[in-house]
């Protein structure tokens, strides 16, 4: 299909990114990155064929039939084109499987989560079922429960199409998606001594899926979260018909819409607790934390789509005599966006790595109260900001980033879905003061003072020492802000976002400084420094000191 003049094009999206390119070169062992690139380079070519296809045809959604033509209640959801060929594609380049390979070793992570971030935008969000296929894995796996091991875990991480499973991961109740203390499905003994759930599942994704784990409270327990169990079930029996499971219908959603996101009724689901009859949190918790980890991997991958097209763009469109990035204003628009999606880049592939690093038993014990801490603080800010950069795509393309068929406003009302699922950034916020209470702020400002004091070691540091003196400044900042709030629950948690978004702005350019040195020394590329000068100009702290003003008389209640 001939592309309009003006149109945003797309290359191979592998070879085109510098900043995948590089971070892969410069933290891989060559024989890694020799072994993964031919998978990669075909997962970028893709991406970029995915993107022209999806402009020349409709949008499809998934569609629910709740009755056969007889009255019969069958409850079936036929994808989308993408959707149906999303297994032989996640199983041929194992995109689960590749995680729990351990073929790479601590690298394991980084191998899969490149994968993911190439495939992200092309796979329709396909990689939602994926994330929590993942996450099931991880969490049956941390369980001990040998019996469900080994019936799922080989499925679920599985490079063969015919025997790959997916995974859902119910939690969210018409009570509440945040406060899961307050869920209402109960579990109840049947007259064979098996567990069988009764309850309304409200958010229920990858209902397409083989399995879920989900929580529920089993009979004779208490109220509260610690009385809750996490369950084991599968979506069918071994005929083929729903496992106690109702479909009621198929969500209306602002964006992902080729996902089908379900409401349920689990009307006496056949199920298997994962551990004890209690505690389901802290089971299911292993799960959040590697679903929050791709929501941070696919939340990057949409910056980085965003801004590529929207360079693209820049580099066709003229006005006022002359291409949109040769106007001063609109290139600095543009590379402010490049600048934070940079440090986000390298705040989030670390995290893989510790994950890597921490699944393969080699990560200290700074490391993993390191990863603890900073699952979610990436997960709350790479939300936040794909919002903003999808947000500011659209702007880029003027009238034609308002236009549906462009392909742009679908990447803004998907952005928008990162910030709310897997725990929204308040929830993140609050699960990240969680952390710093129980394993301190010391993991997070000891890795930021290592970082600096090895970037200075290179010779190239010269050049970034007021930014390497900016960075210590705000981890000194947040630790003081910390210890000032330390006696005021409320005071922290009104912080809490802010607290967040510095503590993670400023690890990321910990990160980037010592990116930057090493390319300039390796090879003299200085766009990083570049991105990082940017991105500190703007201020790394959001410690606006309003955590102590009065807020709810600010906030008028409901007039009847
Ligand atoms: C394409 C991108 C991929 C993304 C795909 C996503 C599709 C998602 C569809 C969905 O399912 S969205 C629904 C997601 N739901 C959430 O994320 C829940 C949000 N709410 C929270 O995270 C709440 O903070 C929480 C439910 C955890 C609060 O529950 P509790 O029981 O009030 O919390 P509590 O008492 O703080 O924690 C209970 C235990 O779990 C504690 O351990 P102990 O019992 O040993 O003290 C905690 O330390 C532990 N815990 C909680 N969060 C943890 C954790 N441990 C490790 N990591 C965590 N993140």
């Amino acid at each position: 299909m001939p592309s309009h003049p003006h149109a945003a094009t797309l290359g191979n999206q592998y070879r085109g990114d510098r900043v995948l390119l590089s971070w892969l070169a410069r933290n891989l062992p060559r024989p890694v990155f020799e072994a993964i690139d031919t998978d990669l380079d075909a997962l970028g070519a893709h991406a970029a064929r995915a993107w022209t296809e999806a402009r020349s045809c409709s949008p499809s959604e998934p569609i629910l039939t709740r009755f056969d033509a007889w009255g019969e209640r069958i409850d079936r959801i036929e994808s989308t084109p993408v959707w149906q060929r999303g297994a032989a594609l996640s199983a041929r380049y194992g995109l689960v499987a590749a995680g729990h390979d351990a073929t790479h070793g601590e690298f394991s992570r980084c191998d899969q989560f490149a994968r993911v971030y190439l495939h992200h935008v092309a796979s329709e969000f396909y990689t939602c079922p994926l994330a929590m296929t993942d996450g099931a894995a991880t969490a049956l796996k941390a369980s001990a429960n040998q019996a469900l091991i080994e019936r799922a875990v080989d499925r679920l991480t599985s490079r063969d199409p015919t025997r790959l499973w997916l995974s859902g991961q119910w939690m969210t109740e018409l009570t509440g998606g945040s406060d899961v203390s307050a869920s209402e499905t109960r579990a109840r003994l049947d007259e064979h001594g098996q567990w069988r759930l009764h309850g309304r599942k409200w958010f229920t994704s990858a209902l397409i899926g083989d399995m879920a784990l989900t929580l529920a409270r089993p009979q004779g327990a208490c109220d509260g979260a610690d009385a809750l169990a996490l369950f084991y079930l599968e979506t069918h029996d071994d005929s083929g018909r729903w496992n106690g499971i109702r479909v009621d219908r198929l969500k209306h959603k602002l964006g992902t819409r080729e996902l089908a996101t379900a409401e349920i009724h689990l009307d006496g689901a056949l199920a298997i607790p994962v551990g004890g009859l209690e505690r389901g949190v802290r089971l299911i918790a292993p799960m959040l934390n590697v679903t929050r980890t791709w929501n941070a991997i696919c939340a990057l991958a949409t910056m980085r789509r965003c801004i590529a097209l929207a360079t693209s763009y820049a580099h066709q469109r003229v006005a006022f005599g002359r291409r949109l990035i040769d106007h001063p204003l609109h290139a600095a628009t543009l590379a402010d966006m490049q600048a934070d999606f940079e440090a986000a880049f390298q705040l989030v592939f670390h995290v893989a790595h510790l994950l890597g690093r921490s699944e393969c038993g080699i990560a200290d014990d700074h490391e993993k109260a390191l990863l603890r801490l900073l699952t979610p603080l990436a997960k709350l800010w790479t939300g936040k900001l794909a919002v903003r950069i999808a947000s500011e795509t659209c702007e880029a393309f003027g009238g034609a980033g308002y236009i549906e068929n462009t392909g742009i406003p679908q990447l803004l009302r998907d952005a928008q879905v990162f910030p709310i699922w897997e725990g929204t950034t308040n929830v993140l916020a609050l699960d990240a003061l969680r952390a710093i209470g129980s394993v301190g702020l010391q993991p997070l400002l000891r890795a930021g003072d290592r970082l600096l004091a090895e970037s200075l070691q290179a010779p190239a540091s010269g050049e970034l020492v007021p930014a390497i003196e900016a960075i210590r400044h705000a981890l000194q900042r947040a630790a003081e802000w910390l210890q000032h709030n330390s006696t005021d629950p409320d005071a922290l948690q009104a912080g809490a976002r802010g607290l967040g978004y510095t503590l993670a702005r400023t690890l990321a350019a910990a990160l980037l400084v010592r990116h930057a040195v090493a390319v300039i020394g390796e090879n003299g590329e200085r766009r990083p420094s570049h991105a990082l000068l940017r991105f500190i100009a703007r201020g790394l702290t959001d410690l606006s000191a309003t955590e102590k003003m009065p807020a709810v008389d600010l906030l008028d209640p409901p007039s009847n």
